[in-house]
């Protein structure tokens, strides 16, 4: 089966669950909750990226995100700094993170991927088109699936040139960064396409606002349609899914799983 992400924001604005988790120990709490929920790792991030979202400083992020990495540290659940900061990401590892998921695939700070090198950590590579200001504002791709899978094999090789080894890499097309919704439904129908990188596919659908456009909810009544699309995930090959409700969309994917793989003989 996938592994399960749970996402931890510490920030005031995210689109679904900013302001909630500002205050550490809430947010430490809250993972708590994740991992007992039987998250596998848990994505702890201190800025939103949500179309139109402010910039933060890199002491803004690191106010946010070290007291809640430390408050973690015992947990025995691999945690993923959410950043594309070298600062921030230096200070996280430091505090026990061990894997960098910077949704701009290391093309914010190009120096960060020379920390991942040197740190030997997990970095996951995000397809985004734009920036997260700009991004919605008139996406367009030849064919998107093959734009995102030249663009993540472009990453990847700029890693691996920096010395970041190929097996620590994982790749993720980016749900809602730069695509309208009949691109995001496009890329998930055939993410497949994008197992010929060779390395482990992250995916990100939680809430997000294509689920909303389809059936008209809200963002805290979107679960059905975060499972819908994560089981689906998982058939079309994702091995890693980033999610919120980490209970329901865990049981959804197992009784998947058991499916997808059921020998009655
Ligand atoms: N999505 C968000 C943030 N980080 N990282 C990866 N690798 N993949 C994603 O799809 C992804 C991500 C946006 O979701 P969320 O963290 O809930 O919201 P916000 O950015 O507003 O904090």
């Amino acid at each position: 089966m996938a592994q399960i992400m749970g996402i931890v924001n510490v920030t005031p604005d995210s689109f679904s669950d900013g302001g909630l988790f500002l205050d550490p120990e809430r947010a430490i709490e809250h993972a708590r909750r994740l991992a007992a929920d039987g998250a596998d790792l848990l994505d702890v991030g201190g800025e939103s990226t949500r179309p139109g979202a402010r910039a933060v400083s890199a002491d803004e992020e690191l106010e946010r995100v070290v007291p809640v990495l430390e408050g973690l540290a015992d947990l025995g659940v691999p945690i993923s700094i959410d950043t594309s900061k070298v600062a921030v990401a230096t200070r996280a590892l430091d505090a026990g993170a061990v894997i960098v998921n910077d949704v701009t695939a290391l093309r914010t700070e190009p120096e960060l991927a020379a920390l991942c090198a040197e740190r030997d950590c997990g970095v996951v590579l995000m397809h985004m088109q734009g920036t997260p200001r700009t991004m919605q504002e008139n996406p367009t791709y030849d064919d998107v699936v093959d734009d995102v899978k030249a663009f993540l094999a472009e990453r990847i090789e700029f890693a691996t040139g920096e010395g970041v080894s190929e097996e620590r890499i994982w790749v993720d097309p980016g749900i809602g960064f730069g695509k309208t919704v009949d691109h995001n439904l496009e890329l998930l129908r055939r993410l497949h396409e994008l197992r010929g990188l060779g390395r482990p596919i992250v995916v990100g659908t939680s809430r997000k606002s294509f689920i909303g456009t389809l059936t008209g909810r809200e963002v805290d009544e979107r679960l059905g349609g975060t499972i819908a699309s994560n089981v689906l995930a998982l058939r079309a090959g994702a091995d890693i899914l980033r999610v919120h409700d980490v209970a329901e969309v865990r049981e959804a994917l197992f009784v998947a799983d058991a499916i997808l793989t059921a020998r009655a003989g």
